[in-house]
């Protein structure tokens, strides 16, 4: 969770036609657009030389920059996102990558891989299988990740969740915050997990950067549960990302 940089991309205007799971409206991209900006002061704040990438207009969920890409120790893997609509992010983000990174290798698969499904440790790598990552995916991921050194342990994601990290987030070394269906799944076995309030499921889609924990707004039990237990929270409101399924770990790519 220690980090020099991040890099984020704008979002497009066409995010009004993101993705999502049920409908509670289109989120707007002036608003959007402010709490983005938020979002990248924050980075900022934490500590992160934040570049910052032209939206995209032809991907409406390309400002969710986590999902085609996956970085490790400095290097990049291009992933293969698993919705139609956003495969070509990838290919998108690629120029980018070889510009910002110290290497970047290409997920040569079949299959699908999307980064919300990576929660990365020290020195483990947990993939959760989802409508949107696949064995074959996972499978043709394993060795670009054993050889940068680290172990990969792919699980279930409980079919419900759209992403394995939409209910979990590293929060230190050895402590994930999670929602109660995804901490009593044994995902986590050998790390401390501390379960999000109850009716705040949500939360758990946060980011530890460097000294900072940050939590979407509106959850104020387990902001209260993280201050108690030591954690500085900085609250993020992510209103608008979230009419599109996004939070706070999908908006940038850490490293
Ligand atoms: C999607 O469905 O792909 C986007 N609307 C939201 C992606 C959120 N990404 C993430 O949780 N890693």
């Amino acid at each position: 969770f220690e980090f020099s940089h991040a890099l984020c991309r704008l979002p497009a205007t066409s995010v009004t036609d993101g993705l999502r799971a049920s409908d509670h409206g289109d989120p707007d991209p002036i608003a959007f657009a402010a709490e983005h900006a938020a979002y990248i002061s924050a980075l900022r704040l934490a500590g992160c030389v934040v570049n910052v990438l032209p939206a995209d207009e032809s991907f409406p969920d390309s400002v969710f920059i986590e999902d085609p890409a996956l970085v490790l120790n400095g290097t990049a893997i291009i992933l293969r996102p698993g919705a139609a609509s956003r495969l070509g992010e990838a290919a998108a983000l690629r120029p980018a990558l070889l510009e910002n990174m110290n290497d970047v290798i290409d997920l040569s698969t079949d299959g699908y891989v999307d980064g919300g499904d990576i929660l990365c440790t020290d020195d483990r790598v947990l993939l959760g299988l989802s409508a949107r990552t696949n064995l074959q995916g996972a499978q043709d991921l394993r060795p670009i990740v054993e050889g940068l050194g680290y172990k990969l342990v792919v699980l279930q994601t409980p079919p419900e969740i759209l992403h394995f990290k939409t209910e979990s987030s590293l929060i230190d070394a050895q402590t994930v915050l999670a929602t109660p269906a995804l901490a009593t799944s044994g995902a986590f076995n050998g790390l401390n997990v501390i379960e999000t309030a109850v009716g705040e499921d949500a939360a758990a889609n946060a980011i530890r950067v460097n000294a900072d924990v940050f939590l979407s707004a509106g959850y104020p039990k387990t902001a209260d549960m993280l201050e108690s237990a030591g954690y500085s929270v900085r609250i993020l409101n992510t209103r608008q990302a979230a009419l599109v399924d996004g939070g706070l770990s999908c908006m940038s790519l850490r490293y």
